[in-house]
């Protein structure tokens, strides 16, 4: 062994390897150790970001950027500070395949449509009365409501009504971008007139429980929205029975013609954590973005407690030991989206449970969030 890293230290092949760069060429013998990992060593860090923060940079936001002055969506999104290293704007990334944003839109705003071959999704954090229109449908909006945009499909976003409305994005936009299949296009005109009525999926299939009986071939995005009360009363039946060990109680959003994600390439979930729940620990290679709809507690990533309370946003990532616990007071609801469904197309999903110490972490540090 001893021989071998003198041989690779030797000047013959150090020069060697400097003569072949010239030429745009590498040397396969010094970069395995890089290129493959044992197992995968997350770029993206273990982040949180307070809605303190978040609610005070879109406050700030609100007077300089008008979407209606700048012809852009008032969005400020979420960069990982593992993932920095293509400045200006790093990979405007969360994790290594995922974007997420808060976006604000106020009464009397539009923003234009457009479309692009990354897929979007949305989670309403707080206000009502805005409306997306995708694919000619306006689709109204109300806190703890979901809705899916899958890659292609037109998408603007108006607001008649009379409070400031924030939501969460996310895009697969780091995927995308790797892969080199990005295109994007703006609507002839400013934003897309209804030509569906209004709800119209929502109200067709009952917010996914049944499909009409016309459409029985897989679509893309049969359902634009699933209303908040029925998620609810899905997490409520499952709340009587026993909670997964490591997630609670929680349910996927589905695509109803097809039964799977109800984005292609992100899995989106709601999941209630019942006040005072500990998970056990687990580590899995999709990478997971949550958001805390409501109550608060924590949870804990490679060994470093994350406290987090209504609002928060904080990544998971890929291969990293998580358990979380909800505060004793009240039932914490946490939404995530994940890559889940990317890493099922690649085969690469795979899982762990934390093998020591009855499924928990030692706790040796606590993660301090940048405050306003
Ligand atoms: C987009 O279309 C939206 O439709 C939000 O609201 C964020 C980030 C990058 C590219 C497109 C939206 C986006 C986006």
């Amino acid at each position: 062994m001893a021989e071998k890293n003198e041989f690779f230290q030797s000047q013959i092949v150090k020069d060697f390897n400097q003569e072949i760069e010239r030429f745009h060429l590498g040397p396969l013998w010094n970069a395995i150790p890089a290129l493959m990992h044992k197992q995968p060593t997350p770029q993206a860090a273990p982040y949180l970001w307070k809605w303190e923060t978040l609610y005070q940079k879109l406050m700030e936001a609100r007077e300089i950027f008008t979407p209606d002055r700048g012809g852009e969506r008032r969005a400020i999104f979420l960069q990982n500070p593992g993932l920095k290293h293509r400045e200006p704007w790093g990979w405007a990334s969360t994790t290594q395949t995922l974007y997420a944003a808060v976006q604000l839109i106020l009464p009397g705003e539009t923003a234009p449509s457009h479309r692009h071959t990354q897929s979007a999704l949305r989670f309403i954090t707080s206000g009502s009365g805005a409306y997306s229109i995708v694919d000619g449908e306006r689709i109204f909006m109300e806190e703890g409501d979901f809705l899916t945009t899958p890659g292609g499909l037109w998408h603007g976003h108006g607001h008649p009504g009379n409070e400031p409305m924030i939501w969460m994005d996310c895009l697969d936009i780091p995927t995308i971008f790797a892969l080199g299949g990005t295109f994007f296009e703006s609507y002839p005109e400013h934003i897309q007139q209804p030509e569906k009525p209004d709800n119209y999926s929502i109200n067709r299939y009952a917010g996914g429980l049944v499909r009409p009986i016309h459409d029985r071939t897989p679509q893309k995005a049969p359902l634009g929205s699933f209303k908040w009360p029925q998620t609810l009363a899905a997490l409520n039946g499952l709340s009587r029975y026993e909670p997964d060990p490591y997630d609670g109680y929680a349910v996927e959003f589905i695509n109803p013609s097809t039964g799977k994600t109800a984005c292609p390439t992100i899995a989106s979930w709601m999941q209630k954590l019942p006040a005072g729940f500990r998970s056990k620990a687990h580590r899995h290679t999709s990478s997971t973005i949550y958001h805390v709809f409501k109550g608060e507690g924590c949870t804990v990533i490679d060994g470093v407690r994350f406290d987090w309370s209504k609002g928060d946003f904080f990544v998971v990532p890929n291969w990293a030991w998580h358990e979380h616990v909800a505060s004793s007071g009240e039932d914490a609801y946490l939404f995530s989206t994940s890559d889940l469904p990317i890493m099922e197309r690649f085969d690469l999903q795979r899982e762990e449970a934390y093998p020591e110490n009855n499924g928990h972490q030692p706790v040796t540090d606590q993660f301090q969030a940048l405050l306003p």
